[in-house]
């Protein structure tokens, strides 16, 4: 009876074990023949991460790759396949994977080419994290090799730790740099300890590149949004932004920092991510501006901004009874709710007041199919149904 008690709790606990630890899985693969379009119109190649999710795996690769994104908890398996000439691994810098599972060559394994490795950890912190290739580092990392983790606390996206201040947006920035000369000669890009970053990148773009409207910051008074940033190129980029916009840091390397005060910069070193809690106080359309410094001589390489916008009015003030909007933030179509009984007419408008698409609300639930590019815009009906605030993603 004690031994049959013995295996139904050992039976048991190891159903709650399972139970309690979700499996999340990503496929990935490695590809050595991305072409980057830069800034100026012209082409370099890098090597990079892509998705290869089946039944229908991608074929190409992105900088950075796709964004591995698990809750506090989860047990991670990220299905890696190499398709390409050279060894690659992938190390998930800040997570806490075991040796066999670090990525790092000499003390794990590399990944051949064509061949398939399964990674696996557990996501024991919230926070944002990053994962690069770990073979010939200063090459492949150069080259592209490279990606964010983010790690919802337990109670999943909305707050950056669980019990945290809820944040209606997010946003994640991570710095990066090519040294032109080696995206041009890889085989033999010279001493590494030469490399000079003459390419800056934000989110894997540049310069005007980051003001086509896909990359901006958006907000309003009376909302707080997530900035997630990250840095994993070899200089140290300080973010900066209008003191009007208030930023407490959260978490620092995927870790709870104590309270402090208000900061309107922060610095990251090689390897380093801030999860920031932010809200502006005054309408404003400004710019956060990343600064790249050489850690050898701390000279100003260059600088990247991205758009920056406090909207004057709180999403949240604006939901109504009468009319629903959902879900928003918008990710793909969404669902307008009309309350009436009969149909009415509707405008979506941009913060400029250009009408961007109308057509007609039925009574009840009508599913929208969404062609907006990122940003803030309102629904307008023109019955007295108010109007409603939306954000696109
Ligand atoms: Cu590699």
């Amino acid at each position: 009876m004690k031994l049959f008690l013995l295996i139904a709790s050992l039976i048991f606990s190891s159903y709650i074990l399972t139970w309690a630890q979700p499996i999340t899985e990503y496929w990935l693969q490695a590809r050595m023949n991305g072409v980057y379009e830069l800034e100026n119109g012209g082409q370099v190649q890098f090597w990079g991460f892509g998705d290869n999710t089946p039944p229908n795996p991608g074929n190409k690769v992105f900088i950075p790759g796709p964004t591995l994104r698990f809750t506090q908890g989860d047990s991670a398996i990220v299905h890696f396949q190499n398709n390409s000439p050279e060894m690659h691994t992938i190390h998930f810098h800040g997570l806490d994977a075991n040796q066999a599972n670090d990525g790092v060559p000499h003390t794990s394994l590399e990944i051949a080419p064509n061949l398939t490795f399964d990674y696996s950890f557990n996501c024991t912190n919230a926070g944002t994290f990053i994962y690069h290739c770990h073979v010939l580092t200063t090459l492949h990392v150069a080259m592209g090799m490279y990606g964010l983790v983010i790690v919802d606390p337990s109670s999943g996206p909305g707050t950056l730790v669980d019990n945290g201040t809820s944040y209606q947006q997010e946003f994640s920035l991570l710095s990066s740099e090519f040294d032109l000369d080696w995206n041009n000669n890889p085989i033999s890009p010279g001493p590494f300890h030469l490399f000079e970053a003459n390419y800056l990148m934000l989110n894997g773009k540049s310069g005007t590149q980051l003001h086509d409207g896909e990359h901006d910051i958006v907000s309003s008074v009376g909302d707080h949004f997530a900035l997630r940033l990250a840095n994993i190129g070899y200089g140290k980029t300080i973010f900066q932004w209008p003191s009007s916009v208030s930023a407490q840091i959260i978490l620092s390397d995927g870790r709870p920092v104590p309270t402090m005060p208000n900061v309107s910069e922060v610095s990251l070193y090689p390897g380093e991510r801030y999860d920031l809690l932010m809200n502006g106080n005054l309408a404003i359309d400004s710019f956060l501006t990343a600064s790249y410094y050489d850690l050898r001589n701390l000279n100003l390489i260059g600088t990247n901004t991205v758009p920056l916008k406090i909207g004057d009015v709180s999403i949240t003030e604006m939901e109504t009874e009468r009319l629903r909007i959902w879900p928003n933030p918008v990710t793909g179509s969404f669902n307008i709710v009309n309350p009436q009984s009969f149909s009415i007419e509707y405008q979506i408008i941009n913060l400029e007041g250009k009408e961007l698409q109308h057509g007609m609300l039925w009574p009840g639930n009508n599913k929208i199919d969404c062609v907006l590019d990122r940003g803030i815009y309102f629904v307008y009906t023109t019955q007295s149904l108010g109007f409603l605030k939306f954000m696109v993603l």
